[in-house]
């Protein structure tokens, strides 16, 4: 006990599999295998994938840290095998020399010294990111014991933007739009805008990104801490969310637009409501939620909100302007099977790495070796507050 949530990921795209560990897990959590499978599912789908996506059929296969489908406290290892393994064929992946702009291919070259980009593409390639969206998925098992919820979706891209708004009243009917969306945006106006975008980037054979966004509803006050730079919960959202390939910015609530506006404009006012007790805002509401539930880098009992922007993919069919290793003269940048866009699949990934730093937290204040020592903190804890 005492050591905190963490996972570590090993695999390269096109090698036997994708490995996970996730250790410091507390004994006697029942973890939802059906779950980590749907999300790996919902990851592999979304409208503008390539092909790589109908040759996988990606599932974790689960090795150690369970004893009949619950933790016994030791690490939880799971893989991930890769249908599509090859990287010790060196006629079916011939060197890359032909840098990608926007991908790992020129700086990572440069930084292990090799003209051939395709050592660190293997392991750069969002493929990686199955690996993560398990870990995820494992840990939101603690987040599903104590009523935790987290919903993520895509806002938009380019000149498509949802306004559609976010509530726990209304998050099956969101949840249900989002699974009927081929893009995983639950505003039908926008799903259709984006699909149609998406359609044009193809036959433009170009690339597009755009925003995803992720709700969590339920958490009780205090999760992360203003006392240590490294432990404020909004700190680490933001790290988990930068991690993942190709996210350039991430925001919390209001995010950059706070910039834009006066204080009063900004800071959600503090008011209570006794029949809001039981809730995870013990009742101090808040009629805005600018602060997208973080306030002093700890939840504020009100839903956490994250979003993030994924840059197009970097892989363009009509290619980049680049130079060739070696002559260094200008060519057109290599093409590898690729996605048009993976937007939909990001919103898959992001939702998980946020359960995970969220469920990290959560053992970090209510930490124990079983579920049983979780629950009696988290509710003593809650009794507590309540009082307040
Ligand atoms: C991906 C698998 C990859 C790419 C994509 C995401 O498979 P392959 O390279 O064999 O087609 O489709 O990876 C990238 C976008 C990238 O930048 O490498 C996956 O499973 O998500």
């Amino acid at each position: 006990m005492g050591k905190p949530l963490h996972y570590q990921t090993a695999g390269e795209s096109h090698g036997p599999a994708l490995v996970a560990i996730v250790d410091g897990l507390p004994a006697d959590l029942r973890v939802d295998a059906a779950l980590v499978n749907r999300e790996l599912a919902r990851r592999q789908g979304g409208y503008g994938r390539g092909a790589r996506q109908r040759i996988e059929t990606d599932a974790a296969e689960f090795l150690g840290g369970l004893r009949q489908g619950s933790t016994i406290g030791s690490p939880v290892a799971l893989r991930i095998a890769n249908k599509d393994n090859r990287i010790d064929d060196p006629e079916r992946t011939p060197p890359v020399t032909r840098p990608r702009p926007g991908h790992a291919d020129l700086a990572g070259s440069l930084k292990y010294l090799t003209p051939d980009c395709r050592g660190t593409l293997e392991r750069a390639s969002a493929r990686e990111t199955a690996a993560r969206v398990a870990a995820g998925a494992v840990a939101r098992s603690v987040l599903d014991a104590f009523g935790i919820r987290v919903f993520g979706f895509v806002r938009g891209a380019c000149d498509a933007w949802s306004d559609i708004a976010i509530d726990a009243a209304r998050l099956e009917e969101l949840v249900a739009a989002r699974d009927a969306s081929e893009v995983y945006c639950p505003d039908p106006a926008v799903d259709a805008r984006l699909v149609e975008l998406i359609h044009r980037a193809k036959t433009e054979k170009d690339t597009v990104g755009g925003w995803c966004e992720v709700h969590v509803f339920g958490c009780p006050p205090g999760l992360g801490s203003c006392m240590n730079w490294e432990d404020r919960l909004d700190a680490r959202l933001a790290f988990a969310v930068m991690g993942i390939q190709a996210f350039k910015s991430v925001e919390i609530g209001l995010g950059r637009e706070c910039g834009a506006r006066f204080g009063s404009a900004v800071h959600d006012p503090i008011v209570f409501d006794p029949a809001r007790k039981g809730s995870s805002s013990l009742g101090y509401e808040r009629p805005t939620n600018n602060a997208g539930g973080l306030e002093g880098g700890m939840t504020n009992g009100m839903p956490v909100v994250v979003r993030g922007t994924m840059k197009p993919i970097s892989t363009l069919l009509r290619g980049m302007p680049s130079v060739e290793f070696g002559t260094h003269e200008p060519v057109q940048s290599a093409y590898e099977r690729s996605d048009v866009s993976a937007v939909a699949a990001a919103s898959v990934v992001m939702e998980n790495a946020v359960a995970f730093e969220i469920a990290r937290a959560f053992l970090g204040k209510f930490a124990g070796d079983s579920m049983r020592e979780v629950r009696a903190s988290h509710d003593s804890y809650l009794a507590a507050a309540r009082l307040l």
